[in-house]
């Protein structure tokens, strides 16, 4: 039989809209008004789009981020409508204005970041937990948003003050989502924490909310605890396993002898558990010590299913 090729199956609308930027509505008004572009059907009548349809759609708003209108352009092929826009001498340009926008996933929040616009961005995410669930959401959504807001951060790109009000908002969305499902009698117990000195807070959110959904009862202490009183709250709560997010800075003498300490006072009764950027930095004494690091929420997601099953 004939391999099918996702060419030869094609793409339903909502992978259109997600590759373009433009909405379902947008896409099915210009096919209704000017012929953009008329795609296959399935026998129950579902558009099925091709790669050259996808092609025109982005070079159609193309041209009209460069002053075209779409009557000018819904008739032309894909090559006319490139020379068109070459003619125009504003390809440059135009990729400029038009490529970030289509082609960056992120685009919608972070034009809410740099707009100073929590609302939109809290609606955004909203939005997107509810459409990807809370795992897919935090791997495909909060990190890639919390990294490059730190990258733009970093270049110079985004003010202070633009970080800590979208860090709140995502803050807020993470906390709902870990308090959402509280913990079943008899549910296994994760301590979340960071350790002294560790502000970043929003990778032990993300590792407590992942918990949750998984059916963990989570007892989220916050950031910048000392290891004594993360180890009473395991003590206390007889946790099966102790999560702790490590992000800045690395090797530092201070939180090594903090991570040591705790796995000392935990005396194996739970499973010490790090993650964060800069928690293989400080592994070797880690994992002399029987913790258990993690560099992703994948693996870590294993591991907790795995002392789920076998205690
Ligand atoms: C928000 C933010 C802040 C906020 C934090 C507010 C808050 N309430 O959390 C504030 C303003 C306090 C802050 C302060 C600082 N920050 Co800052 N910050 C960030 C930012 C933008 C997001 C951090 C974050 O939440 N990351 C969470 C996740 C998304 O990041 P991740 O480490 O990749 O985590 C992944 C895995 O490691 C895993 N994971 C994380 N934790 C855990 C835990 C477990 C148990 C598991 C299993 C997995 C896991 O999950 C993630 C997905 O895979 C980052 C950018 C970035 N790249 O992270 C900079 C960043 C971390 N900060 C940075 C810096 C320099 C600072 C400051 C020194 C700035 C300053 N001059 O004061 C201080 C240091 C504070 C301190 N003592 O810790 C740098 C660090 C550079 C470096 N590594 O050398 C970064 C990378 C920005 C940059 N690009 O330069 N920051």
């Amino acid at each position: 039989m004939e391999k099918q090729t996702i060419q030869t199956i094609g793409h339903p609308i909502q992978v259109v809209s997600r590759r373009t930027g433009l909405t379902t509505d947008r896409i099915r008004a210009w096919e209704r008004r000017y012929k953009v572009v008329i795609p296959r059907r399935t026998e129950t009548g579902r558009r099925l789009y091709s790669d050259d349809d996808v092609g025109k759609l982005l070079l159609v708003q193309r041209a009209l981020a460069g002053g075209r209108r779409i009557g000018e352009v819904a008739g032309l092929g894909n090559d006319q409508i490139r020379a068109l826009l070459k003619d125009d001498a504003a390809v440059t340009r135009i990729e400029m204005a038009t490529r970030p926008k289509a082609a960056n996933p992120l685009s919608e929040y972070l034009d809410s970041v740099h707009n100073l616009n929590p609302e939109a961005l809290q609606a955004s995410l909203s939005r997107a937990a509810a459409r990807l669930g809370g795992e897919a959401f935090i791997s495909q959504v909060v990190g890639p948003l919390m990294r490059e807001i730190g990258e733009l951060w970093s270049q110079g790109m985004l003010d202070p003050y633009l970080e800590h009000c979208s860090t709140a908002i995502v803050r807020k969305s993470l906390q709902e989502m870990l308090f959402a499902a509280p913990g079943k009698e008899g549910a296994p117990v994760l301590v979340v924490a960071t350790p002294s000195g560790q502000l970043h807070e929003i990778g032990a959110l993300m590792a407590g909310a992942l918990a949750s959904v998984r059916g963990w009862r989570v007892l989220y202490l916050g950031v910048d605890l000392p290891a004594e009183d993360i180890a009473s709250a395991a003590r206390r709560s007889h946790a099966r396993a102790v999560a702790l997010s490590v992000i800045y800075p690395g090797n530092d003498p201070k939180v090594q002898a903090e991570l040591d300490k705790l796995a000392r006072l935990l005396h194996g009764k739970s499973l010490l558990i790090v993650g964060g950027a800069a928690a293989k930095s400080y592994s070797d004494s880690l994992l002399r010590s029987g913790a258990a690091l993690f560099e992703d929420t994948e693996t870590f997601l294993d591991s907790l299913t795995r002392l789920l099953t076998n205690p």
